[in-house]
Order: structure tokens, then C-alpha cells, then sequence
């Protein structure tokens, strides 16, 4: 049995796909960041970085629980733990891993802050962030375009972690203003991701979890984004 910590953003919505994929047991606990329930101690023992998503697999290597942090590095462990959606090829394994880390390194952050700027951030006075962020965004949606214009899948021929890392990030594709009609190949790819019922199953989980994003205090809000009292000089 896995226990899944997480709550309803892109990071933890690979993290459902990936178990759901791989058919793995697992038990969902929320952590309601916007309520600062990452920052209890209890919390921060599987997650010194305070973080989610975390995976404790009771049934860890050697027969021993193991906690895992940091979405990539789950996606990599459940991939290795169950034989699925990561080549065994060195060759494949490491065109998958590049696009993983695509993900990880460049997507995940210039769309994080895209929506900072776009949702959180104050207004005006950030117009110089808000645009780097959004053209790197939309950059970087060319790019996927463009490598799914050349393979089935962003690893190469095979669905792999790589796809489930990122699909999560493109979901909100029309707030991002990314006109999915100019891109061929990733709308292809995105209605492929989207009809899959490992996808359709974590959209169904996703909504039933309560998260207090649009009831926040303004305390909880300055201390997720290390702003207010919260900031480091
Ligand atoms: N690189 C990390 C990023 C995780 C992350 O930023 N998690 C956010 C939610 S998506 C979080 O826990 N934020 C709460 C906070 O920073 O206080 C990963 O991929 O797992």
C-alpha cells in the first residue's frame, strides 16, 4: 500500500495518474498547502523541503517502507518499482528522462509562475515578470509542438512518464493563451492523454478534494509565497 500525500495541482495530479496507470493500491491524504498543513512537523519528517506531492510506499525496497518526494523522483521510483512507462533500453530510458526533466526543470516552473504572476501576483508592477514568464510559457509550448511533430510520444515511440509528467501543465492551455488550433501535434497528443481512463479517473478524484485556494487568509497566502513577514532578504 502507497499513502499519496498531496492535494490538486499539476504536480500531484502526475502522481495520481502515474498510480493509476500502474494499477497500484494507494490511499490519498489530503495536505491543504493553502491552510499551511505542509508546514506541521509531522509533515516536514517526509518532506524536509515541505512539499507536495510525497509517496511512502509501505512495501518500499528490501520489503521496508521508503518515502518519495519531489514529483520526478516519484514518477522515476513507481516506474522502476513496477516495470511501467520508463524504457529498460538505456537509449530510450534517457530520451524519456530528458523530457522528464523538460518538464521538471522548464515547464513546471515557467507555467508555476506564469500563474503566480497571472493569479496571485500585485497589480500593476509586475508587468516585466508576468511577461517572461508568459512568453517562456508559451516558448516552451512550441517546443512540445515541435517534438510531438517528430515522435508519438514526448519520450519517443513509447507513453511514458515523460507524457504523464507534463499533461497536467497543459490542461489549463486556454488560460494560458496557448491557441491549441496552431499546434497540431500537441492537440493530437492532448486528446490522446485526455481520453485515457487513468487520466479520466484522477479527474474524477480531483474533484472531490476540498482545498481552501480560494478561502485563504492573507497570513497563509504570504507564507506560501515567502512574501509579507515571510520574506527572506
Ligand atoms: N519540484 C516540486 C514542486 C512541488 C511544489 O511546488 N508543490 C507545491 C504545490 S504544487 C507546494 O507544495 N507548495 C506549498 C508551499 O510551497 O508552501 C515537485 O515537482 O514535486
Amino acid at each position: 500500500m502507497i499513502d499519496f500525500y498531496g492535494l490538486t495541482s499539476p504536480n500531484v495530479q502526475k502522481i495520481f495518474i502515474m498510480l493509476e496507470e500502474c494499477g497500484l493500491q494507494y490511499n490519498f491524504k489530503a495536505v491543504d498547502v493553502w491552510a499551511a498543513a505542509n508546514h506541521s512537523a509531522e509533515f516536514e519528517k517526509l518532506n524536509p523541503n515541505k512539499k507536495i506531492p510525497v509517496i511512502v510506499d509501505h512495501d518500499g525496497p528490501g520489503g521496508k517502507p521508503y518515502t518519495v518526494f519531489e514529483s520526478g523522483a516519484i514518477l522515476m521510483y513507481l516506474a522502476e518499482k513496477t516495470g511501467k512507462f520508463m524504457s529498460k533500453d538505456m537509449r530510450k530510458k534517457y530520451d524519456e528522462i530528458q523530457w522528464l526533466m523538460v518538464q521538471v526543470t522548464g515547464v513546471g516552473p515557467a507555467f508555476g509562475n506564469f500563474t503566480h504572476f497571472n493569479l496571485f501576483a500585485p497589480k500593476p508592477g509586475n508587468e516585466y515578470s508576468f511577461g517572461r514568464y508568459k512568453s517562456e510559457m508559451l516558448r516552451l509550448y512550441e517546443l512540445l509542438n515541435t517534438r510531438l511533430g517528430q515522435a508519438k510520444y514526448l519520450g519517443g515511440d513509447d507513453y511514458s512518464i515523460a507524457d504523464i509528467a507534463t499533461f497536467p501543465w497543459t490542461r489549463a492551455h486556454e488560460q494560458h493563451g496557448a491557441k491549441m488550433n496552431e499546434k497540431p501535434n500537441l492537440k493530437r497528443w492532448f486528446d490522446e492523454m485526455n481520453a485515457r481512463p487513468a487520466v479520466k479517473a484522477m479527474i474524477a478524484k480531483q474533484g472531490d478534494i476540498k482545498s481552501s485556494r480560494e478561502t485563504a487568509t492573507d497570513d497563509n497566502k504570504d507564507r506560501f509565497f515567502n512574501r509579507g513577514k515571510y520574506a527572506r532578504a
